[in-house]
């Protein structure tokens, strides 16, 4: 007979299946802890939400240690120069050159994902897909998800020790704190980006910043038949008010260069994408843990998101790790808040100031509008003539911690 009614137990709860809740299941499964993944969407949704895959070193290294770094290992490509453009000026910006070598890892972060749900499926992770988290109840000794199982119509309720909130920006783990309980910090921007995809070969063999005082853009590569680009355009203008032909007219111009042209092609996505940083301390609330985007949004400039996401996940697993296996203190889970956030903080910073380095400023103020215009100005200069800037620049881009 069919119960109308499940009720799972296990230690670690990981509320989501991107990067930071598979990464998190992988490496708890791998030191004999229980838990148990549920997500939303199916594996097949999941991975159709295709976004970049810009994995920094550390990102790969803390991989690594936690034996789970193959697929990018055998399947990414590398870069190590990209390059900054404005009507002035081409800066091609050799960073590998700058950070003894280090580069980027460039591989799709739906393939990484579906790879690491391939791992811990294999190794006999429980992994609950189109189930969706619904409420998060705390007791004193346990946490209670209540959520639905969408295929079955029917509710669910994993009673764990501790439940990890991985479900991004618009999750429930993140509504299901009082506000009193954290300090969330926030920045919203008066421009957004049109994100494009095109049948189009790419354009260069390394990325591309415009600078312009028509507005950022940006051009990214992705394989040799497909690539994307980034305008900066306005907060009120919608898909409607950018045609391909416009969008075209703006990347050849706001990435001119000299005997440079631009590969175009059939535009077969295009998107308004919001700019915001956001910041929530702690990232705990008693047996709630958050880590990804549900704990922190930083704008897609510099390609953090992701390799955030993912080194929450790795210092979260080590510090239930020794809990579990050491039994020290409950406030010994403190450190993972205290761990993570001056990390979190610098790729803000970094994030930011390239952000506002390559974006035209807007603003009723023209005096401070062309004062900034100027400060821009400033530090892409000093990325082709000041090495310590340039090296710091290349640190952070690359992401060395
Ligand atoms: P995710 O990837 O959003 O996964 C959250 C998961 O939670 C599920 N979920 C629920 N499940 C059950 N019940 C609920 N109530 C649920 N609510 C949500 C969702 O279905 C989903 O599967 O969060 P996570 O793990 O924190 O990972 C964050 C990263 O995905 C994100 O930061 C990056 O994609 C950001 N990002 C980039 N990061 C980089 O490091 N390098 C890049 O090159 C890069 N490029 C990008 C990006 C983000 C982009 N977009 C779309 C915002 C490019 C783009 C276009």
């Amino acid at each position: 007979m069919m119960t109308n009614f499940t009720h799972l137990k296990t230690s670690v709860c990981i509320l989501g299946c991107g990067p930071s809740g598979i990464v998190l299941g992988n490496i708890m499964l791998n030191n004999g802890i229980d838990c148990i993944i549920l997500d939303k969407y199916n594996r097949e949704e999941i991975y159709a939400r295709g976004r970049a895959g810009v994995i920094e070193i550390t990102t790969v290294q803390q991989l690594k240690k936690h034996h789970l770094a193959e697929p990018i290992l055998n399947n990414a490509y590398t870069h190590g120069t990209c390059e900054f453009r404005s009507p002035e000026k081409s800066i091609t910006f050799e960073y590998a050159s700058l950070t003894g070598g280090d580069v980027h890892y460039v591989y799709p972060q739906s393939d990484l994902n579906d790879d690491l749900i391939s791992m811990y499926l294999e190794r006999g992770g429980k992994l609950l897909f189109h189930h969706e988290g619904k409420k998060i109840v705390q007791n004193d000794d346990n946490v209670e998800i209540k959520c639905d199982d969408i295929d079955a119509e029917k509710p669910v309720t994993i009673q764990a020790d501790f439940v990890a909130g991985c479900d991004g920006y618009h999750g429930i783990a993140r509504q299901s704190i009082p506000p009193e309980a954290v300090e969330t910090y926030t920045k919203e921007y008066n421009y957004c980006w049109l994100a494009i995809l095109a049948y189009a070969p790419p354009s260069a063999q390394h990325p591309l910043y415009g600078v312009h005082p028509d507005g950022f853009s940006g051009h990214m590569l992705r394989n040799s038949k497909i690539s994307r680009y980034y305008l900066q355009i306005s907060n009120n203008d919608t898909l409607e008010d950018w045609s391909d032909d416009r969008i075209w007219a703006n990347l050849r111009k706001r990435l001119a260069k000299k005997g440079w042209k631009l590969n175009e092609g059939e535009i077969f996505q295009k998107r308004t994408m919001e700019l915001r940083n956001y910041v929530m301390e702690p990232m705990r609330y008693r047996r709630l843990f958050m880590a990804g985007d549900a704990a922190h949004i930083i704008t897609p400039m510099g390609g953090k998101g992701l390799n955030l996401a993912v080194q929450d996940a790795v210092v979260l697993a080590e510090t239930l790790i020794r809990y579990y296996q050491e039994n020290p203190d409950s406030s010994y889970l403190d450190r993972y808040s205290q761990i993570r956030l001056p990390y979190i903080w610098r790729a803000q910073a970094f994030s930011y100031s390239m952000l506002t380095m390559l974006h035209a400023p807007e603003g009723e103020d023209l005096e401070d509008v062309r004062f900034r215009l100027k400060l821009s100005q400033s530090k892409l200069e000093q990325l082709a003539t000041a090495s310590a800037f340039a090296k710091d620049f290349a640190r952070n881009y690359v992401g060395i911690v």
